[in-house]
């Protein structure tokens, strides 16, 4: 197995072999490998379609580890990204429209929230349909999980004459908002950017 996705000092081979497993582990287990390498958890979420899955691509790259979720047949996507040279996770999931789940996907996608400890969920959402999906955000925004909301598909919109005022809606919803397209990679930079500030920095402490 090669090593893909090392940061600076991580010791040869542990990271994806941690990548690797941690999906088969049971959670406890799962949790104690990736908390060696990982510094945050951040999940993908969203309705199905806005583009949550490209954008897990372009943030990590190729190597993603894929595994069933224990006790069900769906697939979660993990796989660590490096920001500002911490080591973060990256969880994408099947997509949700509210946080009262209909299907097995959006069950899954529930679950995930509340169990994994996340220190961040970027709500992915399709710029062409903005209001219509902030029904998921305000949801979202009520678990107290930190939101960023990740305005998804702006190629597209802005073809069909709709523009997204990134600031504007940040001072609307009291969260951080990006406006981005995934397929012509336009705004990765400022989202993570923004993610940056959900990464944990250890820090030292002295006793005199
Ligand atoms: N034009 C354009 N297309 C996009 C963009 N992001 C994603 N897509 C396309 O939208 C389609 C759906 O993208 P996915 O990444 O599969 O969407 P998803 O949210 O993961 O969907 P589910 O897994 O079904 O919930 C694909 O054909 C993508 O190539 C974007 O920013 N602009
Ligand atoms: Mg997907």
């Amino acid at each position: 197995m090669k090593c893909h996705q090392c940061p600076d000092g991580c010791p040869k081979n542990t990271q994806t072999l941690n990548g690797f497993w941690q999906g088969f582990l049971p959670k406890k287990f799962r949790n104690e490998f990736v908390q060696t390498v990982s510094q945050a958890t951040i999940a993908l979420l969203g309705s199905p379609n806005v583009g949550k899955s490209l954008l897990f691509n372009v943030l990590t790259g190729a190597h993603t580890n894929v595994s069933n979720y224990p006790g069900t047949t769906l697939e979660v996507y993990r796989n660590f990204l490096t920001i500002s040279g911490k080591t973060v996770t990256l969880i994408d999931t099947p997509g949700m429209y509210s946080l009262t789940p209909m299907t097995e996907e959006e069950n899954f996608s529930r679950h995930l929230l509340f169990e994994e400890n996340l220190d961040l969920v970027i709500h992915v959402i399709d710029a062409k349909n903005v209001s219509r999906m902030l029904n998921l955000t305000f949801q979202l925004i009520e678990t107290q999980v930190p939101i960023v909301l990740a305005v998804n598909m702006i190629d597209e919109a802005e073809k069909l004459g709709i523009w997204v005022n990134e600031k504007q809606l940040e001072t609307s919803l009291g969260i951080p908002v990006v406006t981005l397209s995934a397929a012509q990679k336009r705004g990765i930079k400022s989202l993570t950017a923004k993610m940056t500030n959900y990464v944990h920095t250890p820090t030292l402490s002295y006793s005199y």
